[in-house]
This record gives structure tokens, C-alpha cells and sequence, in this order.
């Protein structure tokens, strides 16, 4: 027989949590930056902004973990606390939990407390508090009658310290402060300048004060751990993929007609690099849920280089797949090299001496078109290196940010500056093997099984998320 547990138990259930805090302290931020979704509900630097109880849900995958509840900033503390003070003294037998509950269910719509009452039952409905901090503030006495407020309830409750960056000292402040009330439990989470850590020992506090809840919360972790990973490689693969793109690219000069002005080809490549960009940036925002009106992006100075084949350069042949070390290989070399220096070349003769018989028909046909180039003097328009370096570098700069922006952030981000980011190691190598393949300049089945441009994706990727 197939039996079912016809009742959920605690370990199964979802999680409520409520956000609580005075107004303005950045509840809805936080709730925001943790479903990295800037869609929840309305921000603004104003007090009463969030006027109902709103719920979101957190999943670990598809199974939910938590319910968020944001609450309504509570505002006459002092008001909320009288009358309840009054209600346990009228009423000495009960709890302070049945106190709470006599407040909220004795509130009338019209009460000027009703706000209030919205918050306490909430918190009456919820497993635990997370009260939100704005540690600019000073320890006032409003906060402090808040804590012992929300006390009464019997529910644990996380401090969370919000706005902390640049503000080192009134944080210690207020650990100290909630110290003397018992709470250590506390937690840095600045919903504006997001890092993954804090999120992680978010979970991890609730974790320690909600034992029942310890293996939901744990698969929650791991879920979300996995994911930001992800999130973050995706982001560094697709910056990566902008570089091979835009290295790889190659105008041929020569295959312009004479009408064409030579400053027409420049203004291909200007373009194509800067709809590269673009898309690039689109791509970026949707990886990590962002909205395009929350970048601007300024015209990246284009460059025009050219480049030109350089048969003798080291790796060459081990470029263009002639690395088999063969006796037949290495001719075809000196036989290029030495044809080429006096002055050119017959590709017919060179295929005629056979040097090039072990390497197959398909490489000598990559390479021997090379050489022709070469020989005729064929040069190739393409973005420049000082391009690649600017274009590296913000993207760099972009992911970073990316990466470290909450979904409360407000502000616009511009990206004309480039902080102090780094090349990768080698820079100039790996772009010169770039763009000696330009058939890398879109995935293919045959490029991505490619040892030696596997080697380059993984360190290009690993310089943008600092791993090298
Ligand atoms: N710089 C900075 N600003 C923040 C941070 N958190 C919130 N803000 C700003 O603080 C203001 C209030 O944020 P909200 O999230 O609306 O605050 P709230 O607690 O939900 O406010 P009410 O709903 O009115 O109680 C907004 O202008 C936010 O942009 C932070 O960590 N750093
Ligand atoms: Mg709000």
C-alpha cells in the first residue's frame, strides 16, 4: 500500500520570515538584493514607503524554502510601546506573547497605530525577525523600545546591520549597544554593496536559531552557492567571448574596392566592436538580473590596427596545427622563411618540393593561404591592442561591479573609469594567437575542442574573476 504523510512536518515546512525595522532602514532593499530582483516592491528615501505586508519566496531549485515578509516601517515606537506597556499592566497573567497578540487583534482600521499592528501581526505569523538597522543612526531610545518590543514575541531575531559602508565606527557602536541587550547573533549585510558571503551567513545565522529548519536551509545554501557560482562564470565566459570575438575579427584590406574609402573600413570595425560591447553588456545584465537602465556605457575609444602574418614568429606553426614536429613540417618553415626573404614565394613550387605532405591538404590550405597574404603584402584592419586593453578592462570592471551590486543599488553605473584592474599574464601572446585564428571568431564544435583555445578561454576567464 502507498502510504503518504498526510501532515507536513517542521522540517518540510516553509520557512516565514519576517523583515522588521523602523522606517526607512532599508527593509525593502533587502528583501530586493536577497531575490536579486529589483522588481519586489517600492524604495524610496522617504518614511512610510512600504504601507502593507508583501510577501515573496525563496527557492532552493524548485522545492520553496522561505517565505520573505516585508513590513511596513514601524514609526511612533514610543506610541506602540505605551500601549502595550498598559496592556501588561492590566493584564499580569499573561504572557507576553498573549499581550502582543491582545494589541494586534484589538487595533481598529482607523487607529493611528494600525501601521503598527500590521508589523506585530506579522511577526505573530512569522518563525523569525530580521530587524533592519540603519547603522548611520545613533542607538536612540526608539530603537531600543523596538527590541524590547519585538522581544515580547518569543521569536529570534537577527540584527541586521544595513548602510555600513564607510561607516565603521557606528557599527561598533551598535554591536556594543546590542550587546548590552543580549543580541550577538548580528549580521553585516549592506543591500546596496552586495557580496555573496554575507547572504551565505544570513542562511547560516538562521541555520544556528532555527534547528528544526537545518537541513532546508542547508540545501538552500548549497542551491544558492552553486548558483552564484554559475552566475559568476557565466559572466566571465561571456566577457571572454567579447575578447576572442573582437580579437579574432579581421577586415581584409585588399578586399576593398578602390571607391570605398579607406575610412570606411574603419567604421565597420568601429562599429562591429561597439555592437560587440553592447551585446556583450545586454548579456551581462540579464546573467545577473539587471535592468539596461542601470548602466550607461560610454563609447569605447576605438583604435585601428593592422596586423600582418608574421611567418617567422615563434609558435606559428605550432599555430596553424603544423606542430606534428615532423621533418616535413619543419622544412615547409625553411622553405617559406627562406623564399620569403629573397623575395617571395611559389606556393606551386613549395607544394611541389612535397614539404608540406605530412601535414594534410586542409592545413596546408589554411597556411599556404596565409603565406599568399603574406607575399602580396595583404594586411588585415583590426581593433588594435590598446582596444583590447580598454575593452578587457572594463568589462573586468563591469563583471566586478556586477557582481557586487545589490538589487537595491539606486544609482547609475558608469563605466568610465576602470578602478586598477589588471591584465591577464601574457596578454600580448594570448592576443596574437587570437588573432592569428580568426576561425575562433565564433564558437564551433571544432574551436571549442581545441586544446590550445581552451587554454586561452580558461585563462582569460580565470584573470576576469581574479583567480590567477
Ligand atoms: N547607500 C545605501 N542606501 C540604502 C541602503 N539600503 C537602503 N538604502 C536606501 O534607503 C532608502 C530606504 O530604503 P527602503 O528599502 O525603501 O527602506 P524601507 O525600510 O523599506 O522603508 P519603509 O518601507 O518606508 O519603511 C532608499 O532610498 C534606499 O535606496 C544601503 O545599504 N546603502
Ligand atoms: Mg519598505
Amino acid at each position: 500500500m502507498n502510504v503518504r504523510n498526510s501532515h507536513r512536518t517542521t522540517s518540510d515546512a516553509l520557512l516565514n520570515v519576517a523583515v522588521v525595522g523602523h522606517t526607512n532602514t532599508g527593509k525593502t532593499s533587502l528583501i530586493r538584493t536577497m531575490l536579486r530582483s529589483s522588481e519586489f516592491g517600492v524604495i524610496e528615501d522617504a518614511a512610510g514607503t512600504t504601507r502593507h505586508v508583501e510577501q515573496a519566496t525563496i527557492f532552493a531549485d524548485n522545492d520553496p524554502i522561505l517565505h520573505l515578509y516585508d513590513t511596513p516601517g514601524l514609526e511612533d515606537s514610543r506610541a506602540l510601546f505605551s500601549k502595550i506597556k498598559k496592556l501588561q499592566d492590566k493584564s499580569k497573567l499573561l504572557l507576553p506573547v498573549q499581550i502582543l497578540e491582545r494589541f494586534a487583534t484589538g487595533i481598529t482600521v482607523d487607529d493611528p497605530l494600525e501601521q503598527e499592528a500590521k508589523v506585530i501581526r506579522q511577526i505573530l505569523r512569522s518563525d523569525i525577525l530580521l530587524y533592519i538597522i540603519d547603522v548611520r543612526e545613533p542607538f536612540l531610545e526608539k530603537y531600543r523600545l523596538e527590541l524590547e518590543i519585538m522581544t515580547l514575541s518569543a521569536r529570534p531575531i537577527i540584527p541586521v546591520f544595513n548602510f555600513i559602508a564607510g561607516h565603521d565606527r557606528e557599527l561598533v557602536t551598535w554591536r556594543q549597544q546590542l550587546a548590552a541587550f543580549h543580541m550577538h547573533a548580528t549580521l553585516e549585510f549592506d543591500t546596496v554593496a552586495f557580496s555573496f558571503e554575507a547572504e551565505k551567513r544570513l542562511y547560516q545565522k538562521m541555520q544556528t536559531l532555527l534547528e528544526p529548519y537545518y537541513k532546508r536551509l542547508q540545501k538552500l545554501i548549497d542551491y544558492r552557492e552553486k548558483f552564484w557560482n554559475q552566475l559568476c562564470l557565466s559572466g566571465a565566459k561571456r566577457v571572454t567571448e567579447l575578447i576572442i570575438n573582437v580579437a579574432c575579427y579581421r577586415e581584409d584590406e585588399s578586399a576593398r574596392s578602390d571607391l570605398i574609402a579607406p575610412t570606411f573600413v574603419e567604421d565597420r570595425l568601429h562599429d562591429f566592436v561597439r555592437k560587440a560591447e553592447q551585446n556583450c553588456l545586454r548579456d551581462l545584465l540579464a546573467i545577473f538580473n539587471f535592468s539596461d537602465r542601470e548602466v550607461a556605457l560610454q563609447k569605447i575609444p576605438v583604435s585601428n590596427g593592422q596586423w600582418q602574418l608574421d611567418i617567422f614568429a615563434p609558435g606559428i606553426l605550432k599555430a596553424y596545427g603544423l606542430d606534428m614536429g615532423s621533418a616535413a613540417a619543419k622544412g615547409a618553415a625553411a622553405g617559406a622563411g627562406i623564399d620569403l626573404m629573397v623575395g617571395g614565394l611559389s606556393l606551386g613550387a613549395a607544394s611541389a618540393l612535397g614539404a608540406l605532405a605530412g601535414a594534410g591538404w586542409s592545413t596546408f590550405k589554411r597556411y599556404g593561404d596565409e603565406i599568399k597574404a603574406t607575399v602580396k603584402g595583404t594586411k588585415w584592419q583590426c581593433a588594435d591592442e590598446s582596444t583590447l586593453q580598454i575593452l578587457f578592462l572594463r568589462q573586468k570592471f563591469l563583471l566586478k561591479k556586477l557582481m557586487h551590486r545589490g538589487h537595491a543599488a539606486q544609482d547609475t553605473l558608469h563605466m568610465d573609469k576602470v578602478d586598477d584592474e589588471k591584465l591577464p599574464e601574457n596578454w600580448s601572446k594570448l592576443i596574437s594567437v587570437l588573432r592569428q585564428n580568426p576561425n575562433w571568431q565564433k564558437p564551433s564544435v571544432n574551436r571549442n575542442n581545441n586544446q590550445h583555445f581552451q587554454k586561452i578561454e580558461a585563462k582569460l576567464v580565470a584573470a576576469l574573476l581574479n583567480e590567477t
